[in-house]
């Protein structure tokens, strides 16, 4: 059927790559513009990050309810979530309902993996090509390719070897995994590992945890909506969206909303004594989700504050795991909290209670190899049925540099970006025209929620081509002078804070070789859309028209 469907050299007026949230939102609103539209996906759904994330626990660490789509109050008041934080299941449903509700299938193309796009000076179009053999041109470009979307593995000695199943959470199978009598291993403890580790535990035989960093996690204290709070909600829903859109809230969707003068935001923690501080931290702690790390303002600007509210954290992890070695090990010191992505977990500390459950703390008991029959440490080999990587992503530049992308005058992205990923605004780059990225390096994305900064991307796009028609143009691009401005800016914005000392995925610091720069911009997208709100009332200052 996918051979029947192939594009040979099909021309739209845009391509779009990917059908996450972004590429479904950015083909709405291009339908709406009556602009002819395709897209190409990987996957054989939609759904982007929550297709292919389909591990044991997944789910998000935003607020259901504010993890989603705005731009219908039809679809907002029908749609149901079930439980404070939705899980994987739940929202890949949810996408599957919009892209049926919004007749979006017709115009995706599945199973299609884009390998390259090149920019044609002469034609002014955009040339794509697909891993299936699809080739067809657009004048615009839209690269709607996910911030985690492509799965990092560690170059571990032997991992080829292991004759056990073994996974990747990011690519985990569509069918159920059973853990029934086993002996599992993780390696990995970011977020994913995090939310797996306790689910994987209530059936695993025996589960072995290969620890090289702890993270800070705070506790979901998830549960059902009540249909009550739901209801109130949902009759005030505008009031909420625009507080988050105007990032008053943690970017984590808080589902009240209150005055700034009132919000932790306006609350440091220097004038407050050790007392004061804890039960701050305890009532965010009560509350749950990752908001604690908005429990004073200058948590993450503040070296002080932030080893305060880290002590905080440390003592939970003490007082809630029982062996002494185990919860010491679990203790992060390496980095301030909050500068790596806080995690998010339903017992996660708990799950280390459990007999059948080992921290390895791989920094003093190092892996050696992998083995056919499980992981050899220094000090003893560990025997496993199944073996799985929770080892993340090559982080928001991967999706974009694994496509052969080649601007104007061949120039290719990937030399472009060798010392680090380079936008204005985080949405184009200078030399590739017509091109634009979707919550892109240089945008607030991940650093916030990502239905947000969709959005707003994708509004500001459709804007500027709106702007564009009415003029007369067909061409936008940036100069390299406005991108070095934007660069110095978002690093200048990153040094105030603490974000730079953790050697994080947001640095590039995960991948071997990667150049190590902090990627999202980290003024908050309140901040952030009075930039680009302005930059459109100056008549899109700092693109340029033809
Ligand atoms: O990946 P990670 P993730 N040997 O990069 C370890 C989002 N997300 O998939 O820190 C041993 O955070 C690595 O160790 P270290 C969220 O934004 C959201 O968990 O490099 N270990 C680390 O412990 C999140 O931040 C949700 O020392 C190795 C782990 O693997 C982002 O995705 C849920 C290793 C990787 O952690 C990524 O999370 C899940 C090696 N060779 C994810 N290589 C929610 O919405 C790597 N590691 C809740």
């Amino acid at each position: 059927m996918a051979q029947a469907e192939l594009d040979q050299g099909a021309h739209f007026d845009a391509i779009v790559v990917g059908a996450g949230f972004a590429g479904m939102y950015t083909l709405h609103r291009f339908r709406q513009l009556g602009m002819t539209t395709r897209i190409y996906e990987a996957g054989d759904d939609v759904g982007g990050t929550w297709y292919w994330n389909r591990y044991p626990g997944a789910r998000c660490d935003a607020e259901s309810l504010a993890y989603s789509y705005s731009f219908s109050p039809e679809l907002e008041q029908e749609w149901e979530w079930s439980e404070r934080y939705a899980t994987q299941p739940e929202i890949l449903k949810y996408a599957v309902h919009v892209s049926e509700r919004f007749d979006l299938r017709r115009d995706i193309r599945f199973e299609r993996r884009v390998t390259q796009a090149h920019y044609d000076d002469t034609a002014g179009v955009w040339r794509v090509a697909t891993d299936s053999g699809d080739s067809a041109s657009a004048p615009l470009l839209i690269m709607a390719t996910g911030c985690l979307s492509v799965p990092n593995t560690p170059e571990l000695t032997g991992l080829d070897n292991f004759r056990g199943k073994r996974y990747h959470a990011s690519q985990w199978p569509h069918e159920p995994v059973s853990f029934e009598g086993e002996r599992v291993g993780i390696i990995g403890t970011g977020s994913s590992a995090v939310q797996a580790i306790p689910v994987i535990a209530g059936t695993a035989q025996q589960l072995t945890v290969f620890q090289r960093t702890p993270n800070f996690s705070v506790p979901a204290m998830n549960g059902p909506l009540d249909p009550e709070f739901v209801r109130a909600f949902k009759s005030h829903y505008r009031e909420h969206r625009d507080y988050h859109k105007r990032g008053l809230s943690s970017g984590f969707g808080d589902l009240e909303v209150v005055p700034r003068e009132r919000t932790p935001m306006a609350l440091t923690a220097a004038n407050l004594s050790d007392e004061a501080l804890d039960a701050i931290c305890d009532s965010y702690w009560q509350t749950g989700g990752a908001r604690f790390m908005g429990a004073v303002a200058d948590a993450l600007l503040n070296e002080e504050t932030n080893r305060r509210v880290a002590a905080y954290v440390h003592r939970k992890i003490r007082e809630t795991v029982k062996d002494p070695q185990t919860a010491e090990d679990l203790c992060p010191t390496s980095h301030p909290i909050g500068t790596k992505r806080i995690c998010v977990d339903i017992n996660y500390y708990e799950t280390y209670n459990q007999p059948h459950v080992e921290l390895v703390n791989i920094n003093r008991s190092p892996i050696e190899r992998i083995t056919a029959s499980g992981v050899q440490l220094a000090d003893r080999h560990v025997e496993l049925d199944t073996l799985i990587l929770a080892t993340g992503f090559d982080a928001m530049t991967g999706a974009l540099l694994k496509i052969d992308i080649r601007g104007s005058n061949g120039q290719r992205l990937a030399d472009k970006w060798a010392e680090g990923p380079r936008t204005y605004l985080g949405l184009m780059m200078a030399g590739f025209p017509n091109l634009f990225t979707i919550t892109g390096p240089g945008s607030p994305s991940v650093l916030s929620n990502m239905l947000v900064s969709i959005e707003q991307h994708v509004d500001f796009i459709c804007d500027c081509l709106t702007y564009m028609r009415e003029h007369g143009y067909r061409k936008v691009e940036t100069s390299l002078d406005k991108e070095d401005e934007w660069v110095a800016h978002v690093n200048e914005v990153a040094s105030a804070t603490l974000f730079p000392k953790a050697g994080s995925w947001y640095m590039g610091a995960n991948i071997p070789g990667k150049p190590r720069v902090f990627m999202p911009y980290a003024a908050g997208v309140g901040a952030y859309r009075e930039v680009c709100d302005r930059v459109a009332a100056d008549g899109y200052r700092g693109f340029v028209f033809h």
